[in-house]
Parts: C-alpha cells; structure tokens; sequence
C-alpha cells in the first residue's frame, strides 16, 4: 500500500492546550505522525510518497475561504500584536451572539471559527496545515486512477473541522477534502467510516443535508466524551441526506466485544450503499492505553479492524486522524493496513 507522507507536518507544533483547567503539553505533536512513518517502512507496507500540490479551490469546496484565511494570516497577525505562543481563541460563539456578521479583530474571527482550546494556530501551522489537505487529495487522486488503497499520513488531523469551524486539533478537514474530490473525479457515492475514538463532528456537519456521501461513525458517546455537542445516536441526516448519516455511539470502558458489533453494523450499512470508494477516517485512539481515551482496543484488535474492512472489497482510502499514546501509535495503525491487506 502506497503512503503519502510531507514531513511538512512538523511546522504545525501546538505549544499546549487547555486540560482540566490546566495548560498542559499538547497530545497531538510531531512525534506521532513520525511513529507511524517508521512503523509502516519497518513492516515495508509501501513506498512513501510526497504529496502533490493542488489549487485551493479543493478546500474551498468544502471551508468557508474566510475560515481558511484565519487558518493562513492569523498566527502572523497574533506576532505583529506582539503576543507570544499559539494564537488560541479566548471567547467562543455560541447562541444568543451576533449571527449575521463575521467580526473583523482577530480576537473576533478566532472566536467565531474556532470552538476549543486545544487547537492554536502557530507561525508555520498553515504549511503543516495545507500539506496534510494535500497528502488526503493525492492520494484521493491515486484511488481516482484505480489504485485499490492507500494511506493518506495526515497531520494535523481533520474529522473535528466543519465548513465554517475547526477546534479538536484538527483545521482543515482532510477526509471530506478527500471525499469531495473523489465526487468531482466522477465517483456517484462515497462511504467514510470514521473509527476514530472521538465522533467527527466536522465530517458529519459538512455532509448532513447530501445523500452522496455516507456517514458512519463509530465513537465514544457525547454523553460522556469531547466533542459532547454532536455525535448522538439520533442524528440520522437532513433533507436529501436523511438516512445517510449513521452514528454508534459507544460508553466509556468498551473492549472489543462492543466495538466489533459496532464495527459489524457500520459495515453492514457500508454494504447496503455499495459506494465507489470508501474513505476511513483512521483514529488509533480506541487504544487501552490511549491517555486521554477510554475504551479498551489491543494491538491484534487494529489488525482485525483492518481485515473487516477489507471484507467489503472496495477501492479504501486511510486517512489518519487521531491516537496519542505516542509509543504504540505505530503499531496499532499499521496494524489496520496490514490486516486490510491479510497479512
Ligand atoms: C482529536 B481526534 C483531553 C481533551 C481532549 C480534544 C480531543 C480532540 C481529539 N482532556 N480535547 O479526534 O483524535
Ligand atoms: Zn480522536
């Protein structure tokens, strides 16, 4: 299997994020997405490719451009009002405020496009930023010329970013980036399966209203866990996309008895809309040991996952999204690829 990889990834550092009312080192940095590059060349899953550059309409398909201009000048604009660190939102919009104008401060615009305080923009954030949207398109471009799969390294994560909001880490959203590029290529239907731990709200805001994507995520449940606004069982989609968003949510402490027959029912409704691609949102943050996750994923259940989704016979996309128990992230994602590929 083919891996698209930049190290440009690196220039995105958070320096920290707000924990339980503390400022704490961030779980997602650099050293994860190199983990996971030197797992995948120790078990020689494929040649690691660089990405190709592609024209910003691809994220304007998807992000509001103005979001996409706070993600590219507002870092800068942070340094020139001579503050230091991340560029982090210090309110948040939510209901009651103002919602038919798009303030101009910077203080403003981090308030309206961004929805946590985990998610700071850096000086070189949006070079990482841009480049994991290109690692997701080409090798969206390599499914749309018939190869069977592919890994897409994506760093930063992208399953939390919706069209006009991003927050959980995640900026640009790279698999409905992916998604929405498959579609232009001339795919009819497209499935995304998200096994990230966290439900991606993001994905599923972009695609709600629209029938030719589907939607199945399978995530701790938003009674217990990040992102707690969305992600509940009885969100089915709108409109024309009623029916074409599934979500099972799950309870803290589940193993992988629960997960599988999760696992199973996404499949299943996979199947039953028999797409021209499937896209997986790939979060190894499912792990027993993952520190800020609490389900009960082994390494050997990853390489089951990966030989479920094999099953279903389609053209598959693997996008990374999250997994921060650094040490073993490695493992337990290439494990996912080389189940898919049986061996
Ligand atoms: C991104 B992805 C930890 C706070 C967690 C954000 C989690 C984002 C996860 N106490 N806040 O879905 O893995
Ligand atoms: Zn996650």
């Amino acid at each position: 299997m083919d891996i698209i990889f930049s190290p440009d990834h690196a220039l995105h550092q958070s320096p920290g994020e707000l924990n339980s009312g503390e400022f704490v080192p961030a779980f997602e940095k650099p050293e994860r997405a190199e983990i996971i590059l030197s797992r995948a060349k120790a078990v020689d899953l494929g040649p690691v490719i660089a990405p190709d550059p592609f024209p910003a309409e691809h994220l304007t398909r998807i992000h509001d451009p103005r979001m996409l201009d706070l993600l590219r000048t507002g870092a800068a604009e942070w340094a020139a009002q001579g503050r230091q660190g991340g560029a982090f939102p210090f309110t948040f919009f939510t209901r009651g405020f103002r919602a038919d104008r798009v303030p101009q401060t910077l203080e403003g615009r981090l308030a309206w496009f961004c929805f946590d305080a985990g998610t700071p923009l850096t000086a070189t954030s949006w070079q990482a930023i841009e480049s994991s949207a290109h690692v997701a398109l080409t090798g969206a471009a390599a499914i749309a010329q018939g190869k069977r799969s592919i890994f897409s390294l994506c760093r930063p994560p992208g399953h939390h970013a919706g069209s006009d909001h991003y927050g959980g880490y995640c900026f640009i959203n790279n698999v409905a980036v992916a998604a929405q590029y498959l579609l232009d290529q001339g795919a009819k239907r497209v499935a995304i399966l998200d096994v990230d731990y966290h439900h991606g709200n993001g994905t599923q805001q972009i695609f709600y209203q629209r029938n030719d994507v589907l939607l199945v995520n399978i995530h701790a449940t938003p009674d217990q866990e990040y992102p707690y606004l969305l992600g509940f069982a009885d969100e089915p989609g709108a409109g024309a996309g009623e029916g074409f968003n599934l979500n099972l949510p799950l309870p803290w402490g589940t193993d992988w008895a629960g997960w599988s027959a999760a696992l199973e029912a996404g499949c299943q409704r996979v199947a039953e809309y028999a797409p021209d691609v499937l896209l997986i949102s790939l979060g190894v943050d499912t792990y027993i040991k993952d520190p800020i996750s609490q389900f009960k994923l082994d390494h050997a259940h990853f390489t089951l996952m990966g030989e479920r989704i094999a099953k279903l016979g389609l053209p598959t996309q693997f996008i990374m999204e999250g997994g921060y128990a650094v040490a073993e992230i490695g493992v337990n994602a290439v494990n996912v690829l080389t189940g898919f590929e049986g061996r």
